[in-house]
């Protein structure tokens, strides 16, 4: 099965109820990246991305689709196989494994329509028809943050991740400490996520003032060094979010004991084929993650489901998905939904949901 046509689309996704606010980022609408890969035996795969703004990740909308664009004609005759598209997407361009994702997910995508099997299955097979979900808040007053937590914590949701950074750390305490009176005891886990906007002293005096409190401390600050030298002093664990940006920071990042967990995105890891790289390495090490991606619709959606179903279940801290904050779907009848915190694995082949691509208007660029 070789690859004979590309089509790149831009679609826009307004944020509901924005802005989507994070230590670094304040976005109202987000620019996501549809490919369509046709193949010879006439099957069409589909593959997203999409950058939760241009400050969140060293990624952006329109990078995607340039570095798309720059492999297009390289791929063009190329054999659907997972290893040996990565290797000629490496042999086009160097890095960029955001816009690399795309494709990878569309192949994905097209081999499980091939074989008539879903993309779980493709992974390796998923343990669960449902997965657990998360709730990210944006950075908020206090009190708002709790409340907001006391919602999701009635919907199902079992775990929390809330925002903080850019602004003083004295208010970031005083949301978690609020956060945690109202789910302390409930089960809800819960996650701090800095996006790397505190400093090291920050940090230090934020784990120093709720020894009580068991969250999960994610990116807090912006380096790897800043992770190294706030480690050894820290009394909670420590996930890293955006600075693993490939297989090889992982592998060192896991390897040294930097870390305790990660949260993960499919696309900053280069898609669905160096995931399960990722999955197996934790498993190996016990090292707790999330399968999420950074925004998106469907397409993104499926493949964080399918790759997290088949995640070990006591290692997986839940599918993030933009779904909460976005109106709609690609696909009306089988998109991605979440239900009481939790969201049904798609069956059928490939990834399971077919968009309605009448949505994405005329593609920006076709190979
Ligand atoms: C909560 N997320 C998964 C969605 C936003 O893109 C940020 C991200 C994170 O954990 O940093
Ligand atoms: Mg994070």
């Amino acid at each position: 099965m070789k690859i004979t046509e590309i089509h790149i689309y831009s679609h826009d996704l307004p944020v509901k109820n924005g802005p989507y606010t994070m230590a670094n980022a304040e976005v109202w609408a987000l620019d996501a990246t549809l490919v369509k890969l046709v193949t010879d035996n006439g099957l069409v795969g589909w593959g997203e991305t999409c950058p939760v703004g241009p400050t969140y990740a060293e990624a952006h909308a329109a990078g995607a689709r340039a570095a798309v664009a720059q492999m297009a004609n390289g791929l063009l005759g190329a054999e659907v196989s997972l290893l040996g598209l990565h290797r000629r997407m490496d042999g086009l361009l160097n890095g960029h494994n955001y816009a690399k994702a795309a494709i990878d997910i569309a192949a994905h995508d097209l081999l499980g329509k091939h074989f008539g099997v879903s993309v779980s299955e493709l992974l390796g097979g998923a343990e669960v028809d449902k997965v657990p979900s998360y709730y990210a808040t944006g950075v908020g007053a206090p009190d708002d943050i709790a409340t907001l937590a006391a919602g999701k914590l009635a919907e199902g949701y079992p775990r929390l991740q809330i925002k903080v950074g850019g602004r003083p750390v004295e208010v970031d305490i005083e949301t978690i400490r609020k956060v945690w009176e109202v789910i302390g005891g409930s089960g809800m886990r819960l996650a701090v996520d800095g996006n790397r906007g505190w400093t090291t002293r920050d940090a230090l005096r934020v784990s120093r003032e709720c020894p009580d409190i068991p969250f999960v401390m994610e990116q807090p600050c912006n380096t790897i060094e800043d992770l190294q030298k706030i480690r050894p002093q820290l009394g909670h664990p420590i996930y890293m979010d955006e600075n693993s940006t490939d297989l090889n920071t992982v592998i060192s990042a896991a390897g040294t004991g930097l870390v305790d967990g990660f949260g993960m995105k499919v696309t900053r890891i280069g898609g669905l084929q160096p995931m399960r790289t990722f999955r197996d390495l934790c498993e190996a090490r016990n090292l707790p993650h999330t399968c999420d991606d950074s925004w998106g619709g469907d397409i993104i959606a499926a493949a964080c489901v399918h790759i997290g179903a088949t995640v070990r279940p006591d290692l997986l801290e839940g599918v993030w998905l933009a779904a909460p904050y976005i109106e709609g779907n690609y696909d009306a009848q089988n998109g991605i939904r979440i239900d009481g915190g939790h969201i049904q694995v798609p069956t059928g082949p490939g990834l399971g949901v077919v968009p309605d691509e009448t949505r994405f208007g005329a593609p920006v660029a076709s190979f």
